[in-house]
């Protein structure tokens, strides 16, 4: 008799605390089994010479967000979802953002209507709070918290999404009060708007100077403030997307006096530096995101922060625009200061090849560090865990077959996304994904999707572990 549907044999399995060599009997899209000699399946996966991990989740994505008059996101929820499967990744978290004048609850209809039939990988998302008026605050984000959306986004700058400090503080009681956790995008509008308008007077138009307009001290002051205001009002906060050592070390500070503060960080933290848009003139736009990229201390402070803890989460940030596009990174209307550049560049295929190969494979973090910051932290943080992010008995049979001996050179076309490029054309990896499976379901084999774009499902999400009260697990 079969017991299992699937057993993967032979492979090395990791997680976050443990290294081991084990088959894996799955049954009904969970894992049922883990040992040696499981007898019999319908299908069996040889997993020899091969690394067995919790498959990748990203809870920092973007796709089909509106971006602005005339420009398009180059990722829906089909070439979003395809890419995360071509990178090992089988949850993708991305953001419903809400419209001044919008419900949440509008918003959300939108996003499920474009996700709706269209993933490859499983989804969650995260809400950003545009207009917290007194619906929003009172009403609706209580409720929303209920029905799984545990996790809300503010953003510290851009016209349309920015909150003042005093929104801010309304957004985090909410949190705190419904158990929800929040993400924080740190950067000090004001001071980017006088330096933006400073470079232009001066010709300083070039996308290079995007990086110029929004330098350390801009991050590090707005990181110093959100923590504040999270200690005010006594919530957990999550700082994403890390650039440099001094907004590191505003956190790490916040952890050592016992707040819950955490903090994300991402490739282009790891392997991307303002000087590498240099001479590259309009294609500069390229690799223009927020934060940028910085130098090569800040690199050296963002590995310290995954090496020591300070950053619980690797995330890609994938906001891909297209860069030969009329609707893309060149701004439509013909428009050619860097002030227009479509913020957000792609990466959710390449962060784990760039974290298995630049951290693992050079030996910088070990492999349960590995899975801790690509997977089960993601899970612990955001809700999902322990049915997401780890290699159990009853989790999903959400698993990555990683090849840590194949060598791979970057290029955009083995990423699968919309994009027309990627950041980290021609990197050097050694480190690759051959499989993704999603709940059982093989979704991607050597490069190639198996079956169709039907197979994600949206994932109501627990509280964080993160903000439950003190010694509730
Ligand atoms: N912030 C993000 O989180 N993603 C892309 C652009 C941005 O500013
Ligand atoms: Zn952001
Ligand atoms: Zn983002």
């Amino acid at each position: 008799m079969r017991t299992f549907d699937t057993i993967i044999r032979g492979g090395t399995v990791a997680t976050a605390s443990d290294t081991f060599a084990a088959d894996l009997g799955i049954r009904d899209g969970r894992i049922a089994a883990l040992g040696h000699d499981l007898g019999e399946a319908a299908e069996v996966i040889d997993a020899s010479g091969r690394l067995v991990l919790p498959g990748g989740i990203d809870s920092h994505v973007h796709f089909a967000q509106p971006s602005g008059p005339g420009i398009v996101m180059a990722d829906g929820f089909e070439t979003g979802t395809r890419s995360a499967a071509f990178g090992g990744n089988t949850t993708v978290m991305p953001f419903c953002v809400q419209q001044k004048g919008q419900t949440l609850r509008e918003a959300l209809k939108g996003y499920h209507a474009e996700a709706q039939g269209r993933c490859h990988v499983d989804v969650s998302f995260h809400l950003v709070i545009a207009d917290p008026t007194e619906g929003v605050l009172g009403q609706e984000l209580p409720a929303l918290v209920e029905d799984g959306y545990t996790s809300f986004k503010v953003f510290m700058t851009y016209e349309g999404m920015k909150l003042s400090d005093l929104e801010m503080l309304n957004v985090m009681s909410v949190a705190r009060e419904t158990g929800a956790l929040v993400m924080v995008h740190a950067e000090n509008d004001d001071a980017i708007r006088f330096l933006i308008d400073r470079l232009e007077r001066q010709g300083d138009i070039a996308p290079k100077f995007h990086a110029t307009s929004r330098p350390i001290p801009v991050e590090r002051e707005a990181t110093h403030r959100a923590i504040s205001l999270a200690e005010i009002v006594d919530v957990p906060v999550m700082i994403v997307h890390v650039s440099n050592g001094e907004a590191m070390e505003e956190i790490r500070r916040a952890q050592s006096r016992g707040l819950k503060v955490y903090g994300e960080t991402c490739p282009q933290y790891l392997v991307l530096t303002a000087a590498d848009l240099e001479g590259l003139n309009m294609e500069g736009a390229k690799l223009v995101c927020s934060p940028p990229p910085r130098d090569a201390a800040s690199q050296e402070a963002c590995w310290r922060g995954i090496e020591t803890g300070v950053v619980s989460t690797f995330s890609s940030d994938h906001c891909p625009f297209r860069y030969d596009d009329p609707q893309g990174k060149l701004n439509p209307r013909g428009r050619t200061s860097f002030r227009w550049v479509p913020n957000g560049i792609p990466g959710v295929a390449a962060r784990l090849p760039i974290l298995f190969s630049e951290g693992v494979s050079k030996g910088r973090i070990d492999l349960n560090r590995f899975v801790a910051l690509s997977s089960t932290n993601h899970a612990k943080t955001y809700g999902l865990y322990p049915r997401k992010g780890t290699i159990a008995i009853g989790s999903d049979a959400d698993v990555a077959i990683w090849d840590p001996e194949r060598q791979v050179t970057l290029t955009h076309s083995m990423l699968g996304d919309g994009a027309d490029y990627t950041p980290y054309e021609g990197i050097d990896i050694k480190g690759w994904p051959v499989l993704t499976m999603v709940r059982g379901t093989t979704v991607m084999r050597d490069g190639e999707l198996v079956g169709g774009p039907d197979h994600g499902r949206h994932l109501a999400r627990e509280r964080s572990a993160l903000a439950r009260p003190r010694g509730q697990v």
